[in-house]
């Protein structure tokens, strides 16, 4: 099945399969076309799984691959980009990273708690959500839950009357950015842990206090730890349960890591893959999280490096499966822990790096979710809160200004007629190797050092190499070059003037549309600087 595939013909274009398995769905006309309403019109966009079968032809699969498109809660969560993650609890005050569950509830007394200067601080960055760890692997709650008598409402904290959960979903909704729970499955505290049905029950109770006490929740985060209870058996999650509860509801709320509607990006450091794709084969039909598998639902190996390769596909195919939209969420800290340590004061990630991980994750097609711990006083520490306004300046300051807003666009035709044989449609790509191009003519010089591609996801993802040119006054030089493109992709480079700039898309699934593209001067950026 990895042969050339036959010509196909489907209305209004023609499929054929290039180089290395690689498909390409191409125009009759290409200038000036838009294919996304016809998609629509015929149905072709699929948010839900696309069966995937060892009958499928290699045109099939690429036709499949390109009509997955992200569901509407996906889409909103993908247009946030970037996140905050607040690890604050327990561990905060026994100066730990994962408690044992047997910790006192008075030791949790924060003594000067504002959740209003965490927002402040936090949207200072850009940043446009928050998840704070409701609960974690110690059981105590940041809500006075009425399941446990481990939480808030045991603590000296506010006599007691206290509720961290509320006063951050409060402090979320007046700043005006989304507001998301971590709750850890693993709860090392609760007794009934590991007696499964009685545990799952506590679970969605808890689920439900915060799914229903809290207005809304846009983002619910489930790890994959799992554990034994005192009963000496290891509790069995009830995913499904969980699932159904959330969707019932809060039908709004993405689902991410052991869910279905964001995966882990494979590590803690804040590093994606160099081909960053949203549209994932996994193995079968079973769509339930595993925590052998941590990071994913239906077996899916998040920390592989391959994910969403044709060849992938193909190799998914073979054993019978499905095709899933299911983008990459980045979780990393700002310092080396997730909780707050005095001894990591000075640790504190740098502009630089913080400027790294997110040109990889938002602009390598990811949603970056950094993580910010607050202190014994329940603030977030001086140091942390000016390197989140330093990137905030940082990235306002290059972001500003689009440089090629306005530009004229031009996209020269391949000519490509209805009945040209394969081979001969292969050799009618343009000279320079690409399949469309986009011309942008910037009305006059203009220098810059990053450049912005964007696909409209609505449609699907679909590029699979791209190059990015530079008129010198004689001819066009490669200023980058790239594969996946998705929701952002955004390119360093050392500065360049040109008065004309080009896009050339070298692989697509299928017609690519027309990206949104900008270009952006990062004025403090110096001629020293790794890319
Ligand atoms: C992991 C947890 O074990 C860590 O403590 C942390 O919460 C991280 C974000 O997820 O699974």
């Amino acid at each position: 099945m990895y042969g050339r595939g036959e010509l196909m013909k489907q209305p209004g274009r023609t499929i054929c399969a290039l180089y290395f398995g690689t498909i390409l769905v191409m125009q009759p006309a290409i200038a000036g076309c838009s294919r996304p309403a016809a998609y629509h019109e015929e149905k072709k966009l699929a948010p839900g799984p696309v069966t995937i079968l060892p009958t499928d032809t290699i045109e099939g699969l690429a036709e499949k691959a390109a009509r997955v498109v992200p569901s509407e809660r996906q889409l909103i969560w993908q247009a946030l980009e970037f996140q905050a993650f607040v690890h604050f609890g327990m561990n905060t005050f026994t100066d730990r990273e994962w408690g044992e569950g047997t910790e006192d509830p008075k030791l949790f007394n924060p003594t000067e708690f504002d959740a209003g200067p965490w927002v402040e601080a936090v949207k200072s960055a850009g940043i446009r959500g928050l998840i704070v760890t409701a609960k974690h692997h110690d059981g105590f709650c940041l809500w006075p839950s009425r399941f446990t008598e481990h939480s808030v409402r045991n603590s000296p904290w506010k006599d007691g009357k206290g509720d961290v959960v509320g006063e951050v979903a409060e402090a979320c909704r007046k700043g005006g950015i989304k507001f998301g729970v971590y709750l850890s499955p693993w709860d090392r505290h609760e007794p009934c842990y590991g007696d499964s049905p009685r545990y799952n029950e506590h679970f969605k109770n808890q689920l439900r206090e915060l799914l229903t006490d809290y207005g809304e929740i846009s983002e619910v985060w489930f790890d994959g730890a799992c554990g034994e209870g005192p009963n000496g058996k290891r509790q069995v999650y009830d995913w499904r349960g969980y699932f159904a509860l959330i969707r019932e509801l809060q039908p709004g709320a993405v689902i991410s890591i052991m869910g279905p509607d964001a995966r882990w990006i494979g590590n803690e450091a804040g590093v994606t893959r160099e081909s960053e794709w949203s549209v994932i084969p996994v193995v079968g039909f079973d769509d339930l999280p595993d925590e052998k598998d941590p990071g994913g639902i239906a077996h899916l190996d998040a920390q592989a490096q391959d994910l969403g390769s044709f060849g992938r596909i193909a190799s998914v195919a073979r054993l019978g499966g499905r095709l899933i939209w299911y983008p990459g969420q980045v979780d990393v800290s700002i310092r080396p822990g997730w909780f707050y340590h005095a001894a990591e004061d000075d640790k504190v990630k740098t502009l630089d790096h913080l400027l790294d991980i997110y040109y990889t994750s938002v602009g390598g097609n990811a949603q970056l979710l950094l993580n910010i711990p607050p202190d014994r006083r329940g603030r977030i520490r001086e140091n942390d809160v000016q390197r989140l306004k330093e990137l905030g300046d940082r990235l306002r300051a290059t972001f500003a200004v689009n440089l090629a807003a306005g530009a004229k666009l031009s996209i020269p035709s391949r000519h490509i007629e209805d009945g040209v044989p394969d081979a001969e449609r292969a050799r009618l790509v343009h000279d320079n190797g690409a399949l469309l191009e986009f011309e942008y003519d910037l009305g006059g010089p203009k220098t810059f050092n990053v450049a912005m591609i964007k696909e409209d996801i609505r449609q699907g993802q679909r590029v699979e190499a791209f190059a990015f040119d530079a008129w010198d006054g004689n001819e066009w030089k490669e200023i980058a070059r790239g594969t996946t493109v998705g929701w952002k992709k955004l390119l360093r480079f050392p500065p360049v003037k040109a008065a004309l700039v080009r896009l050339r898309i070298l692989r697509s699934r299928a017609e690519p549309g027309r990206p949104e593209f900008g270009l952006f001067l990062d004025p403090r950026r110096g001629p020293g600087s790794r890319q």
